[in-house]
């Protein structure tokens, strides 16, 4: 059930499965606390994926820049605290890939509606590039797409469905990565969504 797709990149298929009923449960506490919300990119465009974050810190991106922050700008308030079940099976799916000292310090939740994308970027707002990005994909599923460190190389291209995890380290963990738009379809637990979480280690 986990595949290597890289040298170190681990497909974990299904892994968080039994887990989501929890998982949605919490997220839906989290947006409570922390609406998900369309950011303002530098270039003044909206994203069209829907932001909130949990953990000591949250990543959020404005006409200013991209950064991480201890306070939500639309709150002024911390982050929701990071549930102790988002932080275990984080670390239990980064130690399974031979990433043993993963110790999240953020959660950056994406919810896509249809007709939601992401464009190819490069996560390099974080600190140290050797810790794993863990991600965990939920309700809907999406065509993932990633390339190599450099924005015109070949793209592969994977789908993704609920339950599934990513672990991406080592060089992986700079390439050039997205998803295609979210078709229509209606999961029994996110309805007309997909959530994507992603486990980082900002600072
Ligand atoms: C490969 N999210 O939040 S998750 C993001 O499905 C992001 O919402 C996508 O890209 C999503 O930044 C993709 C898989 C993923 C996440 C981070 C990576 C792949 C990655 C960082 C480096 C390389
Ligand atoms: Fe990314």
């Amino acid at each position: 059930q986990c595949e290597q797709i890289l040298p170190e990149v681990f497909l974990l298929r299904s892994f968080a499965l039994q887990m989501a009923p929890q998982i949605l449960n919490q997220l839906d506490l989290i947006a409570a606390q922390s609406p998900f919300r369309r950011m303002q990119t530098p270039g003044g465009f909206f994203m069209s994926a829907a932001i909130t974050n949990c953990g000591d810190v949250g990543w959020h991106s404005d006409r200013q820049g991209y950064r991480y922050s201890e306070i939500d700008p639309q709150t002024e308030q911390a982050w929701p605290v990071m549930p102790e079940c988002f932080r275990e099976l984080a670390e239990t799916a980064a130690r399974q890939s031979g990433f043993s000292r993963f110790s999240p310090d953020v959660c950056l939740i994406n919810r896509y509606e249809v007709g939601a994308k992401m464009g190819l970027h490069q996560d390099k707002d974080e600190k140290d590039f050797s810790q794993p990005i863990v991600s965990v994909s939920l309700g809907l599923p999406i065509v993932f797409q990633f390339g190599g460190p450099k924005r015109n190389d070949p793209v592969q291209r994977i789908p993704l469905q609920h339950g599934d995890v990513i672990v991406w380290g080592g060089a992986a963990r700079r390439y050039y990565h997205g998803v295609l738009t979210l078709k229509p379809g209606q999961h029994p637990l996110t309805g007309s969504y997909r959530y994507n979480l992603t486990f980082r280690q900002a600072r």
